[in-house]
Order: C-alpha cells, then structure tokens, then sequence
C-alpha cells in the first residue's frame, strides 16, 4: 500500500528554517506534525493532493510547484511577507505558462524556489456542476423569526436582512413573521411557504439547552417540521435556529465570534432559489 508523498528540503541555516516555516505559514498552509530533536528539528505542511511527476523537454523553473486557487492572493500574501520578514528574497511577476496555467516563483531564503500556480480555466479538472449564484435580485423572502430569547434572534434578524438587502432583495420583497418561540416557527413558516407569494423562508431561533425543558424534544420537532414543511412545498427553507448550551454561545453565533447565523441562513437561502431556478431552467420547466 503507497500512502503518500514527502518531499523534503534542507534548510541551510537555523534563520532559514524559521524563515521558510514563517512563510509557509503566513500563505495559510495546513500544518502538519512539526518534531524536534535536540540535534534536528522539522516543520510540515500539508496539501490536500501531492503528486509526484517526471517531465522531460521542459525546463523547470522551481524546486517545487504548488497548485493554488485565487493566484494573486497568494502573491500579494507572499509580497507583504517579504516586504516584512526577507529584504533578501525574490519574488517575480505572474506570467501565462504554455500549458494554459499562470505562475510566479518566490524564493523566501537564497537557493529555495517555489513556483505557485493556477489553472487558466479555474474549472479544469472539476467536475461541472450546476451551483446557486448569490444574487437576490427578483426574489422574495418570508424570514420567520422567533421572540423568545430576543436578544439573540434580533441579532439573526439583522444578520439575515444584511445579507439580503446587500445581495439585492428589494425592501419590499422581505417579509417578517414573528412567533412566539422555537416551538412555532415550523407552523408559520409552512404558511408562508403555501402562499406561493415566496421564493425561501427563513427559519431564525435560539433553543437554549439550559433553560429549555425537553431540549432534544423541541429541537428534533422544530428541524423536522422545517424539514417538513421545505420538502412539501419544494420552497427552499433556511434553517438558523441556533442550539445551545448557553446564552454567551449563542450570542458568539449571532455575530460576535462566530459569525452571524442569521447571515449564513439568509445566503443558503439565495444560493438555494437561484439553483432552483437554474435545475428549472435547464429542464426546460417554467421558473417561478
Ligand atoms: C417554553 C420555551 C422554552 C423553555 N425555551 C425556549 C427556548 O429556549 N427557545 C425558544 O425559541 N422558545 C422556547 N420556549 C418557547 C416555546 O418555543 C413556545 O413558544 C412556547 O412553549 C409556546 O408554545
């Protein structure tokens, strides 16, 4: 069984070493298991994919060649480290290869090259699949929205309408539904989706684990009656009813550490309707 593929470089001095895990590093590398000896020591990084390719015919212009997606992040990421960290290094313009790609090379420490690359066509070798696009232009939205726990799902509520509002939705193409609790949001957002007059309901809550008796209960009933109500009527349904163990947790996700929840349901949401349309669209079927 082959398991996978290490390619080793030899640091020439301690201040490379740290040079060039430095560098790794600042562009985002996954780190990998890093050991140390008293007389040695290694830093790894990880790829999702290694491979190990012999050419012939072709001059190489690097010690190793690392495939990237967005290229001219990682040169600008590279640049500020060198500005920073190695007046010594080198890094050259991003130019077009013959083999539809385009590259630049940096050398973080003398005599160590890397040459980062990006296909031309960014989906060469990706499968083709049909994606939602994120503009809300022409959509409307129910958000159904629970008072229990307010200071929170005020929060979401924000969260949501950012994201729609500076996705495109017009003012009045938003409609909120406020409800009691949890408990009530599947109920209201079944009624919103019958309606038809809607393209996504979003579904926003907060179940806390600590002041909400038979949690796991209410919990599996609220996911199921969202889940329900999205897979009868064929209306996309955003689910950012937060569950948690405390209110500090839930703040975190309502736009304080975590993100903000309200705005992930919202762009799931968008993301959604505009694939409906797209699957509609090229099965010949009317859009709504
Ligand atoms: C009753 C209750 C409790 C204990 N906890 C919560 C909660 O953490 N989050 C929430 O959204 N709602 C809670 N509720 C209210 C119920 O969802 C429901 O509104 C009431 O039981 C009335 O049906």
């Amino acid at each position: 069984m082959i398991k996978g593929i290490t390619t080793v470089r030899q640091a020439s001095t301690p201040a490379h070493f740290d040079k060039l895990a430095s560098f790794f590093s600042a562009l985002g590398f996954e780190k990998g298991k890093d050991w140390e000896r008293p007389a040695n020591r290694g830093r790894s990084f990880l790829a999702p994919l290694g491979n190990l390719e012999f050419v012939d015919g072709q001059p190489l212009t690097a010690d190793l060649y690392i495939e990237v997606t967005s290229l001219d992040s990682f040169r600008e990421i590279a640049q500020q480290w060198i500005t920073k960290h190695a007046s010594d290094a080198h890094i050259s313009e991003t130019a077009d290869t013959f083999w539809e790609s385009r590259l630049f090379t940096v050398e973080p420490v003398p005599g160590v090259s890397f040459a980062f690359w990006e296909w031309l066509d960014p989906l060469k070798g990706k499968p083709v699949a049909l994606e939602g696009d994120l503009s809300a232009e022409g959509m409307r939205f129910a958000i159904v929205v629970a008072r229990w726990n307010a200071v929170i799902t005020d929060r979401l509520l924000q969260g949501s309408l950012d994201a729609l509002y500076r996705s495109g939705a017009s003012k009045d193409a938003v409609e909120i539904l406020r409800v009691p609790g949890a408990w009530e949001i599947p109920s209201a957002a079944r009624k919103a989706a019958d309606t038809g007059n809607f393209d996504a309901v979003i579904t926003l809550g907060v179940l806390l684990r600590g002041e909400t008796a038979h949690y796991e209960a209410i919990y599996n009933e609220v996911s199921r009656g969202i889940g329900q109500s999205q897979q009868e009527t064929g209306i996309p349904h955003a689910f950012g009813v937060l569950t948690c163990e405390t209110l500090e947790q839930a703040l975190d996700r309502a736009g304080l550490k975590a993100g903000n929840k309200g705005f992930e349901a919202a762009s799931a949401a968008i993301e959604m309707v505009s694939l409906h349309r797209k699957v509609e669209k090229k099965a010949g079927a009317p859009t709504a």
